[in-house]
């Protein structure tokens, strides 16, 4: 008998839902149904894409029904909303995702193969939704995910980017940033919500009427919608992401008609449709742009608004046409802001509640607070959001009057409890005077809400006893933690089906909704069939790797090789530098001993760098340049390789994560503050390289010492060498392997064309006070941590026990584990953990 392939092994499985006849012939109906009545082609001029566009619309017949029938069972019972508000959501591709949580892959996959379709094929057609930039975009997007899997009333609200994180591709060795034109061949997700525009006030001034204030002669932008479904997995919910696109205001312009400037009326309406042209390409920095404050403005103002109709139009509790009673608003509304970006929420509620709807000053300061909260982001101080003065007065008048009011009243509170501390005044106040007087967003963020929360537990600490150690003395009680977590759908069971199947093989699917359950694993470490097993599936993953670098980059990698993966945004603090330095040295520890046994290793960098953020562009020059050098060398051969990913980005992160053997986790203890790629590679079977930072932490908490590599200095040996003084030039001095790697850089051996390349690289670590993030000071404990890696490599046996008992301990890293959490203690609000019926099957 013919051995299975893993295709077909996997129809088998009920995790991608068994294939049923009828349903298939339904489904090769509706496909030819769309070919001919949505894309209006015949077979004999239909295109690959167009079968893809036909397959997305059978799938999106599959939804509807569950989508508007959810909607129908919020409206019905009025369970409290969740508002998810971000101007970043990272959705990469929809099509797979969807038919998973539809438990309708294998169908789909065997009625386009009877159609001669490949669905892998057509898969790639999808643009991915790049509209974020790395970690803090992904992570709406996997909580969009948990929301609806644990059945809560979520929503996602963000903004619809015509362009999102631009194309990166890599020319002689340098970054090019390429326009992202995702939506040129349309976007069979999105369902445009014309009807339910919302105006959106800008600029004007503010007047007094009958001794109210009142916001006047304001430019008008519409916000238009467009809705998303956002299935869970397997429970017949489906949520709504609520994306706004910037539309010119008709009636604005009628008047110049009257003039004959007909023209100008119209190009008019491509300045104020600039608003969402494109998502602004930075990591952990802030610029400080008009047009990105007016972003932010945007999707607050249409957001708020449409919260609001939603909590009126409710029929519970109200004898009335409208629930207008808004103390009750906390018990039926969450807001959570997804970092400062949209802090700017708490003026604006506040202006709705006293400006519109007339409520005391007091009372819709209550109601902002209990029904808002915060999560913050990153310590980096670059990243803090702090709007000059005079950029706010011309673009939101009325919300600056406001902030002065909050901050008033909260300085007064202050001043009651510390009576004559002004340091404490100067410390916890939103205005930052001093040269350009600016308002601190976060510290808007922090008074106007009942919870802020970090991401990870070291980083939520050291918000405590840094960042905002003013406001955690005033408030403790608002600071929690919650641990970031990624979703075990796409980053499991869509990116690596083999491991998945593996698994379920042992202890079956529930780990799909409880992540916990991944435990069981350990029973299997020392079941010989289990081990042998887990490795054939990484060799499998890392061979089509392989064989995908040689198709699509001509890179030849030897695939019994280390693969070791760094993949992240390219930002000092991560240190990718630190990376290049163990790869040279290995370089020349290869060339001074050529005929040395050394274990074989391919190094993968990849990453986007922000197109003003000259270092780190450097940093990918870099990175080419040295594999160049030693790709081509052939003393080193296929023991050392380096690549760079060119283009890393949701749908990349997918194919490369299951083939990984090493994950690089390297930032300086106390700058990442979570990191999410971490869980990733742990819960795909890589080992972890990594620092005490962010979520390293607990995740060496959770899979014990002995399992992950751990080198570096902690967080308190950082502050205590800041304290000393640090020096890096005595690393440099004293670290001979070091000394030579740095030389070689500074020197041209990998720019021969070039020699001064990369002098300032060298000299920012090098200079007085340079090395700010402490590379040297963790160069020689990295080295050490990489050769007992090589050492562990060597024994397969023991490495893949290793990896299985990294997969059994990454349970806790579930994005449904953190958006419980949240659930609990910050929103209030139940996970159901039934499932809705079936759309055919009458009301839950
Ligand atoms: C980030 C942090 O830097 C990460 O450590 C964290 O895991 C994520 C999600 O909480 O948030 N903050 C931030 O500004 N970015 C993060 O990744 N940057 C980008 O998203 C590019």
């Amino acid at each position: 008998k013919v051995p299975l392939t893993d295709k077909e092994r996997r129809k088998q499985i009920s995790i991608r839902g068994l294939p049923i006849i009828e349903n298939i012939a339904s489904v090769k109906k509706t496909f030819n149904r769309h070919l001919h009545f949505t894309i209006v082609k015949d077979r004999n001029v239909a295109t690959n894409r167009d079968y893809y566009l036909s397959t997305a619309y059978t799938v999106r017949d599959h939804l509807v029904g569950r989508w508007i029938r959810t909607q129908q069972h919020y409206y019905e019972t009025d369970p409290k909303r969740v508002y998810y508000l971000s101007l970043e959501y990272y959705m990469g591709r929809s099509l797979s995702n969807m038919m998973i949580n539809l438990g309708i892959e294998s169908e789909m996959d065997e009625a386009l193969y009877e159609l001669g379709l490949s669905i892998e094929e057509l898969e790639e057609f999808e643009e991915d939704a790049g509209l974020g930039n790395g970690g803090l975009g992904r992570l709406a997007a996997c909580f969009l995910d948990s929301m609806a899997t644990l059945g809560l009333a979520g929503y996602g609200y963000g903004l619809r980017y015509e362009f999102g994180i631009f194309q990166q591709t890599i020319k002689d060795g340098f970054q090019c940033e390429e326009p992202d034109d995702w939506l040129r061949y349309g976007n069979p997700w999105e369902i445009p919500r014309p009807e339910y525009q919302i105006p959106v006030n800008l600029y004007g001034r503010v007047v007094d009427q009958n001794g109210k204030p009142k916001w006047v002669d304001t430019k008008v932008i519409m916000a238009m919608p467009y809705d998303t479904p956002v299935p869970g997995f397997n429970n017949n919910v489906v949520n709504t992401l609520r994306l706004w696109s910037a539309k010119a205001a008709q009636k604005f312009n009628f008047q110049f008609f009257n003039d004959g400037d007909y023209l100008n009326a119209v190009s008019d309406q491509s300045l104020a449709e600039n608003v969402t042209r494109v998502l602004y390409p930075n990591d952990n920095y802030m610029q400080g742009k008009e047009l990105r404050l007016k972003q932010e403005y945007f999707l607050v103002a249409a957001t708020l608004s449409d919260i609001i109709r939603r909590y009126k139009h409710s029929k519970f509790g109200v004898s009335s046409e409208t629930r207008d009673d808004f103390n009750t608003f906390p018990d039926k509304v969450a807001i959570q802001l997804n970092d400062t970006h949209p802090a700017l929420t708490i003026a604006e509620l506040m202006r709705l509640l006293v400006d519109v709807e007339n409520l005391s000053w007091d009372v819709a300061w209550d109601v902002t607070k209990r029904a808002c909260a915060y999560t913050n982001h990153t310590l980096m101080p670059e990243a803090v959001e702090r709007w000059t003065v005079s950029l706010l007065e011309n673009v939101l008048p009325r919300h600056l009057q406001i902030i002065y009011e909050i901050n008033a009243r909260h300085l007064q509170d202050v001043a009651n409890r510390y009576p004559g501390d002004n340091n404490r005044l100067q410390a916890l106040s939103i205005v930052e005077e001093g040269g350009d007087k600016r308002i601190n967003m976060a510290y808007l963020a922090i008074v106007g809400s009942h919870a802020v929360n970090g991401v990870a537990q070291i980083h939520s600490d050291l918000l405590k006893t840094t960042l905002f150690k003013s406001f955690y003395e005033l408030t403790p009680e608002k600071f929690q933690n919650k641990t970031n977590g990624i979703t075990p759908r796409r980053w499991l069971v869509l990116s690596n089906p083999n491991l998945s199947d593996a698994i379920a093989e042992k202890i079956g699917e529930n780990w799909i909704i409880n992540l916990d359950e991944l435990k069981r694993l350990r029973e299997f470490v020392d079941n010989e069939v289990f081990v042998r097993d887990m490795q054939r599936v990484k060799q499998e993953n890392k061979q089509r790797l392989a064989e995908w670098l040689l198709k699509t980059h001509n890179q030849k990698i030897n695939p019994m090789s280390i693969y070791d993966m760094q993949v992240k945004r390219i930002h000092e603090y991560k240190r990718q530098l630190l990376n290049v330095l163990h790869v040279i040295t290995s370089y020349n520890r290869i060339r001074a001993n050529p005929d040395g046994k050394f274990v074989p290793r391919t190094v993968m960098i990849g990453g986007k760098a922000a197109p003003g953020y000259h270092m780190a562009k450097k940093i990918i020059k870099l990175v080419n340049s040295v594999g160049k050098i030693i790709n081509n060398d052939p003393v080193i051969g296929d023991r050392l390789k380096v690549v760079y990913l060119e283009n890393y980005r949701v749908t990349m992160a997918e194919q490369i994560i299951p083939a990984a053997d090493l994950s690089e986790q390297i930032s300086l203890a106390g700058m990442e503050a979570s990191g999410t790629s971490n869980m990733k590679f742990m819960l795909n079977g890589a080992l972890t390289i990594a620092t005490l930072d962010g979520a390293n932490v607990e995740m060496a908490e959770e899979v014990g010492n002995e399992n992950i590599f751990i080198f570096g200095m902690n967080v308190d040996e950082v502050e205590k060498r800041k304290q000393e003084g640090y020096r890096a030039r005595e690393f440099y001095e004293k670290i001979p392997e070091l000394r030579q790697a740095l030389d070689q850089i500074r020197d041209g051996w990998f720019s021969p064309e070039n020699p001064e390349l990369f002098h300032d690289v060298v000299n920012s670590l090098l200079c007085d006070n340079g090395d700010h993030y402490m590379l040297l000071a963790d160069y020689e404990s990295y080295i050490k941590c990489q050769d007992r890696v090589n050492e562990l490599f060597k024994d397969p046996i023991a490495w893949t026990k290793k990896s299985i008992l990294n997969i059994a301990a990454s349970g806790k890293f579930s994005s449904d584990r953190t958006i419980s959490e949240y659930a609990r203690d910050i929103w209030n609000v139940q996970p159901v953990p039934h499932p809705l019926p079936n759309p055919h099957e009458g009301r839950p």
